[in-house]
């Protein structure tokens, strides 16, 4: 008689592969597109929460090509994209998905941008992938498995001596109060750190985290679909994630570092109120 405890972990375990599998093929294609189809006179297409909030063709584009790619694979899935995929699904599978995290980037030709793809089950991000093709690399994770850059196991820096000696990442909102509000956050941490800097997309800066080249990432106002999947890979690299003590990270606050380094810059961040506006 087979053990069944053995039988159902056999089966996450294939359940798992699977959703790799797709998501990193489904992240590859749409890497391949946005590369190589940037229109040379690629505008904007509409704007969201603000006027600098923009959305371009090549979203949307990238969105469509996920979504299809994913929904042929596996129908019953549900869907929460960026730029308005949105459905439950029957399967207690869902793929949170950031067609271009760092569109501002995108927009003017900066290199650093990615698609994000991660994979819920029952609310539980257990599959992320960030594929970053200017930079040739593509990271990866599935929960308990480790986290990879390429084929490479990566793993986060290991915590600097003094926070005066962290290289920190983050990043600012669209909404004119808000980055008020960060600019002053910015202006009392940076004479107490080695540097800080702004890359884009938090999607990349979570990886960043995971493969030793930030010390920490912090950011208030992120979405789902720009943390889903590289805050599990950053998980994965033995990071701490979260927000504000005791809470995970969300919209109100994220914070990635290496553990000893999160005891020291979370109860900081909340003294000097980098979760609200
Ligand atoms: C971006 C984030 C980035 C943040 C930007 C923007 P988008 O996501 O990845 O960290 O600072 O303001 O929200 O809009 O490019 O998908």
């Amino acid at each position: 008689m087979p053990d069944p405890l053995q039988t159902d972990a056999a089966q996450t375990g294939a359940l798992y592969d699977e959703l790799l599998d797709v998501a990193l093929e489904a992240a590859h294609r749409a890497g391949v597109l946005l590369r190589d189809g940037r229109p040379a006179d690629l505008g904007v297409a509409a704007t969201k929460s603000s006027p600098i909030d923009v959305v371009t063709e090549m979203d949307l584009a990238s969105e469509k090509l996920i979504t299809g790619f994913i929904g042929e694979r596996r129908p019953d899935d549900g869907f929460l994209g960026e730029e308005g995929a949105s459905s439950t699904g029957t399967s207690g599978i869902r793929w949170v998905i950031d067609p271009i995290d760092g569109t501002v980037n995108y927009l003017y030709g900066l290199p650093s941008w990615a698609v994000s793809i991660a994979a819920e089950q029952d609310g539980e991000v257990v599959v992320g992938v960030v594929a970053a093709p200017m930079r040739g690399e593509t990271y990866r994770a599935v929960l308990g498995r480790g986290a990879f850059s390429n084929d490479e196991p990566v793993h986060h820096r290991p915590a600097p001596p003094e926070l005066s000696q962290a290289l920190l990442g983050t990043g600012f909102g669209y909404l004119v109060e808000r980055r008020a509000a960060q600019a002053e956050v910015v202006r009392t941490l940076l004479p107490r750190v080695r540097d800080i800097r702004r890359g884009g997309s938090a999607a990349i800066d979570l990886c960043d985290v995971a493969c030793g080249r930030l010390d920490a990432y912090y950011e208030r106002g992120l979405n789902p679909w720009d943390l889903a999947a590289g805050a599990l890979i950053a998980r994965e690299a033995g990071a701490l994630t979260g927000g504000r003590p005791g809470r995970s990270a969300s919209h109100e606050l994220t914070l990635a570092a290496s553990p000893a380094l999160f005891e020291q810059l979370q109860p900081l961040l909340d003294e000097l109120g980098a979760w609200h506006d």
